[in-house]
């Protein structure tokens, strides 16, 4: 997957993708980055790309005439694909808001073009001329659409194949089910006195995968209860299967209480009788 950035800062963007494994998958060719300096495009003599706007206000606009000079120069270098035009995301606070949702969606494209607004933002001719889509990555205001375009990169990225070394890690953490992320330990086994969860030490990979199914769930209730409300809607059967699973380990619990106080008529305390826990 190709990524295109349209920008006055191309060092910012060049810099802060190519360590960890966005530089690996750069090195390895599953993704290429190029940032195209706005300003190599104007024909102003002084290499200016602002000016006033009219009818007055704060601050300066990017002109329309080196944006989309650049941008002609970024899809002329793109082949030309059967689907028509490449997606051009222009990063702005009034965009849609960013997602893991759009993310896969964006990561189905072969190229994307991103364009980063600097001062008070972009002639809006030239917008409506080439923009496809407006995104947003939150409710707060930034100074330039460069972090923005980073911070998208590095989502769209880290969902095309390859670029995760473990395949499903792209799937299994937070959001991809829409849940977050149940918690990890590593080693040692004791740390500061806390122990890692018995559980995940016990080589029983169906009740680890059930036990992290319960904690995400149970983060989710507590710090998304809209996002746990959304997957109990979904998910109906795994509360019927719970039910069920909860219920064949009570019976199973209570035949074998059964049985030993048949073995030992007197109950309660002696060896191999059932203690309050187990009940
Ligand atoms: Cl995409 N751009 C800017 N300038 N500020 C933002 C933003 C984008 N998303 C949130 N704040």
């Amino acid at each position: 997957m190709n990524f295109h950035v349209l920008t006055l800062f191309p060092d910012m963007i060049m810099q802060g993708l190519n360590t960890s494994i966005l530089g690996r998958s750069m090195e390895a060719g599953r993704i290429t980055l190029e940032a195209v300096n706005i300003r190599d495009y104007t024909i102003n003599k002084h290499k200016k790309v602002d000016d006033y706007p009219y009818g007055g206000g704060a601050g300066m606009l990017m002109q329309a005439q080196p944006v989309y000079d650049a941008y002609l120069a970024v899809e002329d270098s793109i082949p030309k694909k059967s689907s028509g035009k490449t997606r051009v995301i222009y990063l702005t606070p009034q965009g849609k808001t960013f997602d893991q949702g759009m993310a896969k969606e964006f990561a189905k494209e072969e190229d994307l073009i991103f364009l980063c607004g600097h001062y008070e933002g972009i002639d809006e001719r030239v917008l409506e001329e080439i923009v496809t889509d407006f995104v947003s990555i939150g409710d707060y205001v930034l100074t330039g659409g460069e972090l923005p375009a980073m911070v998208m990169i590095d989502a769209i990225a880290r969902m095309v194949p390859g670029v995760l070394g473990n395949q499903d890690s792209g799937e299994n953490e937070s959001f991809s089910n829409n849940l977050l992320e149940y918690p990890q330990y590593s080693r040692p086994e004791v740390w500061q006195g806390k122990k890692v969860p018995e559980v995940l030490l016990s080589g029983d990979h169906k009740k680890i995968e059930e036990w992290r199914l319960e904690q995400s769930l149970e983060r989710t209730r507590q710090l998304r209860p809209e996002l746990y409300e959304k997957w109990a809607g979904e998910n109906q059967e795994y509360f019927v299967r719970k039910e069920k699973r909860e219920e064949r380990r009570r019976k199973k619990l209570l035949k074998q209480l059964k049985k030993q106080t048949a073995v030992n008529p007197n109950g309660g305390v002696g060896e191999g009788s059932a203690s309050e826990e187990d009940t």
